[in-house]
């Protein structure tokens, strides 16, 4: 077999197959034009003239941060100051606030600033092992706007190295010129964004905000109708405020995943678990907020709904730019397991973005992304806060 290189005496969790995250104990990972062509026993690891021993470190796949809004110009730490003070959510917004503030920046920015402000926050993310990323639009809000965020959005992929995963969001709030005509936004703006996006190659997946303050279920199938047409994938922000039957709508368009899930019910779990919707947790958020009702963790598991844990990073109700924060989150507020968080982060994340074929896993065929990390025990990845416990991240078979 011919080989370009060997990583050996690794702790190999491999994140695949029947045992605890897949562990092997003394393991090689033996690497050709990218991909994982063999793993298993460092002893049984086949010849190379390029060998390289990791001392025993953990190996983990590379992280996947399955859901976020990184890419947005402004700043809303005061709304932070008002939420504490007692001002809801509501009246900041009604106070020109909220979303709105988010996206009159974003219009006022260019696709080359968007892109450096997002390089920033992408920083803390990588310095812990990320190595793909899902970014979504909707503060843009408008043709060009959005489709500046696009451009930013895959530059980000160029400069950083990361794979990304470009969802176009413009369905995620109503903007003030089409107050009142929701309807209207959908058909002036939104499905011919869809249909922009896929056309200029923009965009890999279509998401939409389903909530009384934002799209009514009605609203989210025009806009996946037109995804779907335009051989988009669709993602779902469900469930997250009030039952609308979002992770049912989103299964019924065999969506990659439906997302925030707080107040989904028995019936969309069976349907998800029907489709393989993949449930993203979104447990930054729920904290930011003070929830109090938590996504049916339990019932999802009993059902085999394939889990998956993200930042949700966004300047309002998730600012936090730590996945591995996130999955101690996912443990102590959703009562995850440790294994099925780090899970959530590499293996099911990618299967939430479409690519559980190419990474997520380390097994032969794939892509040899790897966070290799300076832990004695596994789940003191997420069990400790701000720790920076990773060593160094490996992009399709290289150092990163
Ligand atoms: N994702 C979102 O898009 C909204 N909440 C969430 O979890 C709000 C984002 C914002 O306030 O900017
Ligand atoms: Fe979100």
């Amino acid at each position: 077999m011919r080989v370009d290189r060997v990583f050996t005496k690794a702790r190999l969790a491999t994140m695949a197959g029947n045992t605890p995250y897949g562990v092997i104990d003394d393991g090689a990972i033996a690497i050709r034009d990218g991909r994982i062509v063999w793993i298993g026993d460092a002893s049984d690891a086949p010849d190379c003239d390029d060998v390289e021993a990791l001392e025993g470190r953990w190996v983990t796949p590379a992280l996947v941060d399955c859901h976020t809004h990184i890419v947005f110009a402004g700043d809303r730490s005061n709304e932070f100051e008002k939420r504490l003070a007692g001002v809801s959510y509501e009246t900041i917004a009604r106070e020109g606030g909220g979303i709105v503030s988010t996206v009159k920046a974003v219009r006022a920015a260019g696709a080359a600033d968007l892109a450096a402000s997002a390089l920033s926050r992408l920083d803390p993310l990588i310095q812990e092992g990320l190595g793909t990323i899902e970014i979504k639009t909707g503060y843009g809000l408008n043709f060009e706007s959005e489709l500046n965020m696009l451009k930013a959005i895959r530059s980000l992929g160029l400069v950083t190295g990361l794979r990304v995963q470009s969802t176009l969001l413009a369905a995620h709030a109503i903007p003030p010129e089409y107050a009142g005509k929701a309807d209207a936004y959908i058909d002036d703006v939104c499905i011919p964004l869809v249909r922009e996006a896929a056309r200029e190659g923009l965009a890999d997946a279509v998401d939409a905000y389903c909530e009384g303050i934002a799209f009514s279920p009605e609203q989210t199938r025009r806009v996946f109708d037109a995804a779907k047409e335009a051989g988009l994938a669709i993602k779902l922000h469900a469930d997250q405020l009030s039952d609308l039957g979002g992770a049912s709508l989103a299964a019924d368009y065999g969506a990659l995943s439906a997302d925030h899930l707080e107040y989904t019910t028995k019936a969309g779990i069976v349907d998800m678990s029907r489709s393989g919707t993949v449930a993203v947790l979104l447990p930054g958020a729920f904290y930011m907020l003070n929830e109090t009702r938590k996504p049916p963790v339990e019932a999802m598991r009993k059902a085999g709904v394939p889990m998956a844990v993200a930042t949700d990073a966004n300047p309002g109700t998730s600012p936090i730019l730590s996945l591995l924060t996130s999955a101690n989150m996912a443990c102590t507020l959703f009562g995850l397991t440790v294994e099925e968080a780090l899970a959530g982060i590499t293996r099911e994340g990618a299967r939430a973005l479409g690519f559980q074929n190419e990474i997520g896993t380390l097994e032969v065929g794939k892509r040899c992304d790897l966070a290799v990390w300076d832990v004695d025990h596994l789940p003191q990845l997420i069990q400790w806060v701000g720790a920076r416990p990773l060593h160094g991240r490996v992009l399709s078979g290289e150092w990163a």
